[in-house]
């Protein structure tokens, strides 16, 4: 650092955040005339919007700067929040909003010959999730920011995240996602490297006291570097640390003695090997495929990040004991649990500490968060695959389980059967690695995402755990979604017109002040207004569908929306059926009946896992259906159906204000949690839902009345499932009558869809469609009365919104640092 007589030199020409717009200006036109080397007389809107996010990003970074130093003089404990997805999308908007500056920003860059909208269109998402799970993390990054927690994310930073898709003659096609062309929002930080090694073998040495050491070594390394992306809270100067890891060879670019002897392939081969583990984002939601390089992945991140969080520790010489009072680490999922063991590995192999007091450390360290009951989803690896690749970390493992069974042992004698239920390793052929058991059995807490899902984590899968640890381990913290993003930005209008009847925005920063809507639901001129911007939103939607697959949708019919990832759980296929069911209902009206019945426009979008052959069949049939559909002339705009192509954050920024109905229509006890539902409420649509995840408390909060529950519940699905696999439900007549349609070729080749017919018929019915199929069908009927009396459907609506405090991510993020982590927030001083 700066010697101290130099600093007051220093502070002198520090640099200022812009405040004014014609500062901001200035900035803008310098980054482009010197950043970007170009000038007044080529600055397209690619260069201006460069401009821009180069000056806002140095705001940023100012605030950033400052938040680090306020967080090293306070000195106080940190959370490290551990995920392989962070599904961000645009910086830009997010950025002005957060910062209090788009106003001036937006005037500053229309002075100088642009349109702000044009400019923030110019972003790529940062794509680097899946779904839920890593927007859940972009969330909470903002919430932590915004209540001013001492917080850092770490994730991996992938050259390629999610795929784009495109639909090709109605068909999923993926085109791989190259966002870092032009990426301001990142700081490489070369001085910042850390060695990670993969294979080799432990060497095991007794010292001289007679104690045994273990060393790992003989291994490939690879180098870690870290890239760094400021996150901004909102209405705050704190902006927290997002660090990603990005692989390199630990040579360099080449192996220099392999390019000087003429072996030049092979030495760019060694480069092209370690630049792979940081280069694609596995595209699978809800689903584990136990690739080696998936492995790499995971210890790639945790061990860097892990080096990273222990070297800021030592700086301070505190006793290793104290580490849990400065350090909360949260893992996202089992992906990052490997740093239990990597945590093991440090304070034993290489601080020498002793096992108990490592142990003590390391479940005093952790939290876990557990996503998913899916059994294919479960993380298990091979045991030959990791003994290869991390030979250390398997024996790790392996006493960890051994010291465990024999705590539960102790305390359950006789009862082997338990034993081998709960161990870590799966006996199997090959043996695997149960990594969800692994981070129950190292973490202080474990929670779920919502409260069904957190019920039924202790009542199934993790039961025995409660029964060896105690209910008190297992604990919920139901998911929220931020407003900022998803209220403030994605819908001014709707938030602006809050502001007005509130006073001010400070329902951004306390969600619950929205309670204060509920006394104008009935007053008809706020009703109005609330309309026209639903309205303005369905217009504007309606514009991008024409634009992009020339369907032409009427904004006043009602737009019913699904829009996640296709999965078969999560219904997508039900609800297509239910859109067949309703054409063909249609096609059977008099020309008098078809005049009383509310328009539908039906739009899906999601991507498909690549692999997921059964999820791009329903993403053909969407297809197929709105092929035939939007051009049977008899149906005209009582039925339209879309798929929006290349689902992603951006565009859920615009449909989420547009619905006025969204589906989530799980089969009950499979979604965890949803995020979606809370975003689409929270901009004043309605939903229809099953009973599962966060539907449950979304009825709780609005009440039954605002929201369209149909289907049997969770603790009926196994007994429904064993019926059909005795063959003892007949299929539900309408959906027979859906699938005689598909089978008699209406919508094409029916062979296309013979696995979806199967899926119901031989194939035992798994998510119970046909179970479900009357109740979804008569519910959708109760949605049309109900959409047709709109000075009732505004009132739901507006009284839905002014309940939705809960939802927000600040109050999930604050259930966590009291409840699990134990953090406090510091101040950063502007
Ligand atoms: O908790 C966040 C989300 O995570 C998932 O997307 C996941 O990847 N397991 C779940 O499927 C969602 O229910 C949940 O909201």
């Amino acid at each position: 650092s700066i010697p101290l007589p130099q600093r007051d030199k220093w502070k002198k020409f520090a640099a200022v955040e812009f405040s004014t717009k014609e500062e901001f200006q200035k900035e803008v036109v310098r980054h482009v005339e010197t950043t970007l080397a170009r000038s007044l007389y080529n600055c397209d809107d690619l260069a201006a919007y460069s401009g821009a996010a180069l000056a806002v990003r140095d705001k940023l970074i100012i605030d950033w700067n400052k938040t680090q130093q306020a967080h090293t003089l306070a000195d106080q404990k940190r959370v490290y929040y551990l995920s392989l997805e962070f599904l961000m999308g645009r910086t830009l908007d997010n950025a002005m909003l957060n910062q209090g500056v788009k106003d001036i920003a937006a005037e500053g860059v229309s002075e100088l010959g642009f349109r702000m909208e044009d400019l923030i269109d110019q972003e790529h998402d940062a794509a680097l999730g899946n779904g839920g799970l890593g927007r859940l993390a972009a969330c909470f990054l903002d919430s932590l920011a915004s209540l001013d927690f001492p917080a850092w994310g770490y994730g991996l930073r992938y050259r390629y995240g999610i795929f784009k898709q495109e639909i090709i003659d109605g068909y999923q096609v993926e085109v791989p996602d190259y966002w870092l062309d032009f990426n301001p929002w990142e700081f490489p930080r070369h001085d910042i490297t850390v060695d990670i090694m993969f294979y080799g073998f432990v060497r095991r040495y007794t010292e001289d006291d007679g104690s045994t050491v273990n060393i790992w070594e003989g291994g490939e390394v690879v180098q870690a570097l870290a890239y760094d992306v400021p996150v901004p809270g909102y209405g705050t100067a704190t902006t927290n640390n997002l660090r990603l890891w990005s692989s390199k060879p630990s040579t360099g670019e080449f192996d220099f003695q392999k390019f000087n002897s003429g072996d030049y392939e092979s030495s760019v081969r060694d480069q092209q090997r370690a630049e792979t583990i940081s280069a694609v984002l596995y595209p699978n939601d809800n689903i584990d495929v136990g690739k080696e390089l998936r492995l790499k992945q995971q210890y790639f991140w945790v061990a860097a990040s892990l080096y990273d969080i222990v070297r800021r520790f030592k700086k301070s010489h505190r006793a290793w004991t104290e580490f849990p009072h400065q350090v909360a680490i949260q893992l996202n999922d089992t992906h990052p649990t490997l740093a239990i063991v990597e945590l093991m590995r440090i304070l034993v192999d290489k601080e020498h500490l002793d096992w108990d007091t490592a142990w003590n450390i390391v479940t005093e360290t952790f939290g876990y968060t557990n996503h998913t009951v899916l059994p294919e989803a479960l993380e298990k690896w091979s045991v030959p695959l990791f003994q290869n690749l991390l030979p250390r970390h398997l024996q790790i493992i392996y006493d960890i389980n051994l010291f465990f069974l024999q705590s539960v042992e102790r305390r359950f004698p006789k009862d082997r059967e338990l034993l081998s239920r709960v161990s870590i390793i799966e006996e199997s052929n090959p043996q695997v690695i149960r990594m969800a058991y692994l981070a129950i059995i190292g973490s202080k807490k474990v929670n779920g995402v919502a409260e069904l899902h957190s019920d039924l984590i202790k009542t199934t899968i993790f039961k025995d755990f409660v029964k060896i640890f105690g209910p008190d381990k297992f604990t919920n913290v139901t998911n929220g979604v931020t407003p900022r993003r998803w209220l403030h930005q994605a819908n001014p209008q709707l938030s602006a017109l809050i502001k007005e009847k509130l006073g001010s925005y400070d329902f951004l920063k306390d969600l619950s002040l929205l309670s204060g809507l509920e006394k104008f639901a009935d007053d008809k001129e706020f009703q109005k207004e609330w309309m026209d911007i639903k309205l303005r939103n369905k217009q504007r939607l309606a514009k991008y569908i024409k634009e992009t697959t020339g369907i032409t949708v009427n904004p006043s019919a009602l737009f019913d929306i699904q829009v996640k990832r296709i999965h078969e759980y999560k219904r997508q296929q039900m609800n297509i059926f239910g859109v067949i069911s309703r054409y063909l209902s249609l096609k059977a009206m008099t020309k008098e009946e078809r005049a009383k019945q509310v328009p539908r426009v039906s739009i899906f979008g999601g991507k498909a896992a690549p692999g997921y052959w059964m999820a791009k069949t329903i993403i053909r049939l969407i297809t197929a259906v709105s092929e035939v559909v939007n051009n049977d002339a008899d149906i005209g705009d009582l039925l339209k159906v879309v798929f929006i192509e290349d689902y992603n954050v951006s565009k859920a920024e615009f449909l989420c204000p547009a619905s006025d109905l969204s589906e989530h229509i799980s089969t009950a006890g499979t979604e965890a949690s949803g995020t979606s539902n809370m975003k689409f409420v929270l901009n004043g649509g309605l939903i229809i839902g099953t009973c599962d995840g966060a539907n449950i408390e979304i009825t709780r909060e609005v009440g039954e009345e605002r929201i369209f529950l149909f289907g049997n519940l969770a603790e009926d699905v196994e007994d429904l499932r064993h019926a059909h696999r005795y063959g003892k439900t007949p299929m539900d007549p309408a959906l027979k009558e859906v699938c005689d349609e598909i089978q008699k070729g209406t919508f094409g080749e029916p062979g296309v869809f013979a696995g979806l017919i199967h899926a119901l018929t031989e194939g035992g019915d798994y998510y119970l469609v046909s179970d479900d199929f009357a109740s979804y069908l008569s519910t959708h009927k109760l949605v049309d009365e109900a959409f047709k009396d709109t000075a009732t459907w505004a009132h739901n609506t507006i009284v839905a919104v002014s309940r939705m405090g809960f939802f927000t991510s600040d109050r999930a993020i604050n259930e966590y640092a009291e409840e699990i982590w134990s953090i406090d927030p510091v101040k950063v001083d502007v």
